[in-house]
């Protein structure tokens, strides 16, 4: 069905929208199943690397690194059948060539697990800061509440219309190279977006977003997918897997 017109002014206008809903209780709860396999017991053969939360990682989270300690999986789409689904499902793809036209194409996914209390921020920044896409218009990130995303927990945080400021400089934070962040942001007008699981925030790859730490006993996964029209560029794509044309 793809976005109404007021969601796609109002992605327009702030550089993200709510869209409740997407995928029914009874996908989330497999994506959690097997989220929790890969926790547990790895990725297969030739699958992603789970990486740790790099606090952890360092030894400075004053807990060893373990299953429950993991922070994020990169490309889930080529080797996971039940990513690679959810990542095609037509109510998907549908919102997402509402903003960006046909055909769809998966550039790159992740997913970005916040495990119980010792999940950490990830600092303000805009996506093109890593994936340099051009034009930035014709690529929009889809996140995918795998739990319920709260305040609590560490729920997306985006400041409305910073998609219209063009790239900010990036620098990497102190002690978490990892991490690229412009320096001095006013953050006042952020707007925290509480999703159920199921619910997707799309997101334009200029718009600046954070998350806060999950300082809950339960995880915060989500899972998320950069989508691309074929007349985009970005430096990603070389020596990386080809992109996945899925709408
Ligand atoms: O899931 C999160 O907490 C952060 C996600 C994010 O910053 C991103 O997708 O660029």
């Amino acid at each position: 069905m793809g976005l109404s017109k007021e969601q796609r002014d109002f992605y327009w206008e702030n550089g993200f929208v709510a869209v409740p809903g997407v995928f029914p209780p009874e996908r989330m709860a497999a994506a959690r199943s097997r989220y929790d396999q890969l926790i547990a017991t790895g990725p297969k053969e030739g699958g992603p690397t789970p990486l740790q939360e790099p606090e952890v990682a360092k030894g400075r989270a004053g807990v060893p690194p373990s299953s429950t300690t993991i922070r994020k999986f990169e490309r889930l789409v080529p080797h996971e059948p039940l990513f690679r689904e959810l990542a095609s499902a037509p109510a998907l793809v549908e919102a997402v060539a509402s903003i960006i036209g046909r055909p769809v194409q998966i550039m790159h996914d992740q997913s970005q697990l916040k495990p119980p209390r010792v999940g950490s921020a990830k600092p303000p920044h805009q996506d093109n800061a890593y994936h340099k896409i051009e034009p930035p218009d014709l690529t929009v990130t889809a996140w995918v509440a795998i739990d319920e995303a709260t305040l609590e927990n560490g729920c997306m945080r985006f400041i409305p219309g910073s998609h219209k400021w063009g790239l900010l400089d990036h620098t990497p934070l102190p002690g978490q190279e990892h991490n690229l962040s412009p320096e001095g942001l006013d953050l006042s007008t952020e707007v925290a977006l509480p999703c159920k699981a199921g619910d997707v925030a799309l997101f334009h790859t200029l718009v600046l977003h954070h998350s806060l730490p999950n300082r809950t006993d339960q995880w915060r996964r989500s899972f998320i997918c950069h989508y691309i029209h074929p007349e985009a560029h970005s430096p990603l794509d070389h020596g990386r897997l080809p992109r996945l044309q899925v709408g």
